[in-house]
């Protein structure tokens, strides 16, 4: 009885052989695949589709962050929702975004076609930015600023989830964006 091809037995040690025909051609449609991967991601999306965020990032203290965002907010305060300030800031004014746990602060009132560039950070710990039902997300942390550039194309609705966990009260963690026509 043979137990050649059994478990147990030790295949071959033959891995010190050339590589076979086979082998050669599936590492060669990987690392070909892999390149291209690298390409599409470096050069095809950010160039084709607009894909790639205008981002620019700045350090700033978690307690001036929360003052620059009261102060934005006292300024361009046009209504509130829920017991979270509504702003309507005009396009050429920094605007300030807040995450906090367990809050986005305010909701951004925002003009259809403007062009808009909203500083984000939060005043805690980590959060994430999402925004649905469109694909933008990225990190919030407290001593940064993220600086994103926008120009809502649709008006409409649209909802800020916080997609890195945060603590107990991480999924009632909602905001919103309203564009205006
Ligand atoms: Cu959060």
């Amino acid at each position: 009885m043979s137990y050649t091809s059994s478990p147990l037995v030790a295949p071959p040690r033959d891995w010190w052989q050339p590589a076979g025909r086979d082998e050669k051609l599936w590492l060669g449609i990987a690392g070909a695949w892999a390149v291209s991967m690298f390409v599409m991601m470096v050069i095809i999306w950010p160039a084709i589709g607009g894909q790639q965020n205008q981002i620019h990032d700045y350090r700033v203290d978690p307690s001036d962050f929360q003052a620059y965002t009261a102060s934005f907010i006292e300024e361009h305060q046009t209504g509130e929702l829920e017991g979270t300030p509504v702003v309507s800031p005009p396009p050429d004014t920094d605007i300030f975004l807040q995450a906090s746990q367990f809050a986005w602060t305010p909701v951004l009132e925002l003009q259809q076609g403007e062009t808009y560039r909203i500083l984000i950070s939060s005043i805690d710990v980590q959060h994430g930015f999402s925004l649905q039902p469109d694909n933008v997300n990225f990190q919030v942390l407290p001593d940064f600023i993220t600086g994103l550039e926008i120009t809502p194309h649709e008006a409409g609705e649209y909802t800020i989830v916080c997609n890195e966990f945060c603590g107990l009260g991480h999924h009632l963690m909602v905001g919103q964006i309203i564009v205006v026509e």
